[in-house]
């Protein structure tokens, strides 16, 4: 199907030109917002936030200095990133969203946690603040709900930061990883730039759910630069998504880095908001923005926000700020920057400025202004002390949300795609059922796209094209755009986005062309994908399908032909499929596709074209169950995805000379039925692994370890792995022959084995 523009060869001169991007418009005061409708009371709001910010970050001084007097036994640890003179910018941007919208945060986020948290508490019934406080709150008035939820929401993030089990994340994730779902925090992020895919594609998803929500990206200066954030930002602009992206990249410029300056050292532009100019016709409607003073912030969010509701975004906000304490209270700061250039911006403190503002307009006296300051300081107090007698995790709860143990089984026809928003009816193949590996995986997909209308499929050239390999081949006709788009060349983008998109509700299956390629986005598969539930206290569900595929015995050389899942297996809180079979290919990405927790889909390009018997009735395969694939007495051998195929050949080659094998296909890698493994070795006292990956470090290792582990006595000869050569994967073909197990090579290691 031809897009909606050809792209034409035209050579007439062009000039390009960019709108200007705006910086430090805004020059009005509290004065003219009283006079445009904020209430007072707003106002304080604002100023009590800051506050609180400010006094819960001086007590984190206090503790790590073990300067606090009511714990004088405890000794504070974990990460010490304190925002300091910035607290303008998480109280203005957080008053100026909706209470439904979500939020991603840093590193340095204790300011967008306690402000999130604020001004959403601030939304809420009484109903609403009494479920949130979860215990009994006798008859308490309305007032003091909110007293009492605000109390909560300091003592469980303090208890986070003192790593208890009251702590919003059960003292998994600490002050550098806080998140509550709840109130639309998707989680703070010590990977600095990490959060910049999960916010893109939780707004995408936004979009897609129709719920009118937005996501605010708040994101270090240091971070623009790295690379998921230009792809993100691609990301969000591209042209195809009509509605526009609802995210506000709100870049906090505290000019630093770690210690990295901005303008003059690390980048080459005096002002972030100009990269805008780069993305789309809009310049993302970026604009810098005074972020010492907690109005402007509002209203450069007010407007942003707008601005993604009304379909236009993303959005990029530069707010000017400075952090007056080191990147962490190790950092002295003398090595980088002058005491003047600190006095200055401590002359502009946001906090002094707006206490100004309040006196002056008479919404508080300096009497009122300094017992909320009080208030603050008390408020953090209890909650240091909560936290101090806060309860240690019990260390045998340790796997404790790790991972979900939900599916979206049963939608019914309310979760299904409606027939009307099909374009084309899904073709159902007859004959033989026969079918092709390569039909089977997209069978897979079509009829869990039809099941639950959640399901979206994105990845380079996986739309029109049908795929690198053809699997996605005519889905584009029958669910159009909104459903199977293409994206850029955007690997990390591409699992960021999923991820984000999983954990607001869509179930996106994305594909990464080949497995060569996920070196790209290991960030985001290994720090974010798997680490979101667990680090977040287990409350994320994240239901990604990562679909990839290994190469090899093609020529294609070191880039494009190794069998990486040892790279992915690594990770607590993925799992990790590698079907071999047509039958275990559809069954297996249907049990994905419903599965609650990230699973990474292994396929393999040769498999794609191997046939087998496929029924058309609806049927899963579970995973994390091995097949005994073939029965024997002599010797297990256990392969996976395309080695299956030759360990079944050579265990019927071998059963000429009389060695009967046993060919275990885990098809699961995470977790792994090391079971049905064991119970085989039992049997035959011989195990043979066999693998695509080079030998150090592959995962057959792994299998071996498990099964010696439980079956030494049982072992007749040591166990033996047949994997590649510990090289990259070579070209030439004798080379490449050389270096992939073959049939042969497989057949002489059970050999050498049984003769043991
Ligand atoms: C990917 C990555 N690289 C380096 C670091 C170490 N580090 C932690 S914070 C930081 C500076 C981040 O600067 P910025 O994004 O401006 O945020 P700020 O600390 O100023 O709030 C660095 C280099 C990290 N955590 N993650
Ligand atoms: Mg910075």
């Amino acid at each position: 199907m031809p897009r909606d523009i050809d792209v034409c060869p035209v050579f007439t001169p062009v000039e390009i030109t960019f709108p200007p991007v705006l910086l430090f418009q805004y020059q009005d005061d509290l004065g003219d917002e009283l006079k445009r409708g904020l209430s007072g009371e707003d106002a304080l709001s604002m100023y009590d936030c800051m506050l609180l910010i400010r006094e819960f970050e001086q007590m984190v001084i206090q503790l790590k200095g073990g300067k606090f007097e009511a714990l004088p036994d405890y000794k504070f640890i974990g990460a010490t990133h304190l925002s300091i003179g910035q607290e303008a910018v998480p109280a203005g941007a957080m008053s100026a969203i909706g209470p439904d919208d979500y939020i991603t945060s840093t590193h340095r986020g204790h300011g967008h946690s306690i402000a999130k948290g604020v001004f959403w508490l601030r939304a809420q019934s009484p109903e609403a603040l009494a479920r949130f406080i979860g215990r009994e709150v006798g008859d308490a008035s309305p007032d003091e709900l909110r007293e009492m939820a605000l109390q909560e929401h300091v003592n469980r993030t303090l208890a986070e930061l003192f790593g208890k089990e009251e702590g919003y994340c059960r003292g998994r994730g600490g002050g550098m990883h806080i998140a509550d779902f709840n109130m639309g925090h998707l989680g703070a992020n010590a990977i600095v730039g990490g959060s910049y895919g999960i916010a893109t594609g939780a707004a995408m998803a936004c979009d897609k759910l129709g719920n009118d929500r937005i996501v605010l990206c708040m994101i270090g200066d240091g971070a623009t630069n790295n690379g998921i954030a230009h792809e993100s930002y691609n990301f969000a602009a591209m042209d195809q998504f009509k509605n526009g992206t609802p995210v506000i990249y709100l870049i906090e410029n505290n000019q630093y880095g770690m210690t990295g300056q901005q303008q003059g050292e690390v980048t080459g532009v005096k002002y972030l908001a100009q990269r805008g100019a780069g993305y789309n016709e809009a310049n993302m409607h970026a604009e810098g923005v005074n972020g010492m003073d907690v109005l402007s912030v509002r209203d450069a969010v007010r407007r942003a926000a707008e601005l993604c509701r009304s379909g236009q975004g993303p959005v990029m906000l530069e707010c000017h700020t400075y952090r007056y304490m080191g990147h962490s209270l190790s950092d002295t700061r003398e090595a980088y920057r002058s005491k003047e250039e600190e006095q200055m911006w401590r002359d502009c403190d946001a906090i002094g400025q707006f206490h100004t503002q309040l006196a002056e307009q008479g919404i508080a006296t300096e009497d009122e202004l300094k017992d909320r300051q009080e208030q603050a300081a008390k408020r953090v107090y209890d909650a240091t002390i909560f936290a101090g007698n806060a309860t240690d995790p019990d260390p045998s709860t340790i796997y404790e949300g790790l991972l979900a143990d939900t599916t979206s089984e049963d939608l019914g026809e309310e979760g299904a795609t409606p027939e009307s928003e099909l374009l084309q009816k899904p073709k159902q193949r007859s004959g033989t059922r026969q079918i092709l590996y390569r039909h089977a995986v997209n069978e897979a997909l079509v009829e869990e796209m039809l099941r639950d209308r959640r399901v979206v499929l994105y990845g380079e050239d996986i739309a029109d094209y049908g795929g690198a390999f053809g699997v996605t081949r005519g889905i584009f006709e029958i669910f159009g755009r909104d459903r199977i788009f293409n994206t850029a060349i955007s690997e990390a983008a591409i699992i960021g986005t999923g991820v984000g998109a999983a954990m607001v509700g869509l179930r996106p299956v994305v594909e990464l062309m080949y497995i060569d390629f996920i070196l790209m986005a290991m960030d985001q598969i290994g720090n974010q994908a798997a680490k979101n539930r667990y680090m977040f206290g287990g409350k994320a569900k994240v239901p990604l399908v990562i679909r990839t595929s290994v190469g090899g015995g093609k020529g294609y050389a070191g880039q494009h032909s190794q069998s990486l899942e040892a790279v992915v297996t690594m990770f607590p809180g993925l799992k990790v499929v590698a079907p071999a079979t047509a039958y275990d290919a559809k069954g297996l990405l249907k049990a994905a596709i419903r599965d609650d927790n990230p699973v990474v889909y292994i396929e393999h390009q040769h498999a794609l074209t191997e046939r087998g018997e496929v029924p058309t009735e609806d049927y899963t395969v579970p995973i994390g169950v091995a097949r005994v694939a073939r029965e024997g007495t002599d010797c297990t051998v256990v392969a996976y995805s395309w080695l299956y195929y030759r360990a079944m050949e050579a265990a019927e080659r071998l059963a000429e000379e009389d060695i009967s094998v046993e060919v275990v296909d885990p098809r699961t890698l995470v977790p792994l039925d090391v079971d049905t493994i064991v119970k085989s070795v039992r049997k035959t006292g011989h195990l043979v692994v066999i693998q695509q990956a080079p030998e150090r470090g592959c995962f057959g290792e792994h299998i071996a370890y498990q099964v010696q582990e439980q079956v030494f006595a049982d072992l007749e000869s040591p166990v033996r792995i047949v994997a590649a050569h510990n090289v990259p994967p070579p070209m030439a073909e004798p080379l490449e022959e050389e270096h992939l197990p073959s049939v042969e090579k497989i057949m002489n290691n059970i050999r050498q084995t049984v003769a043991e």
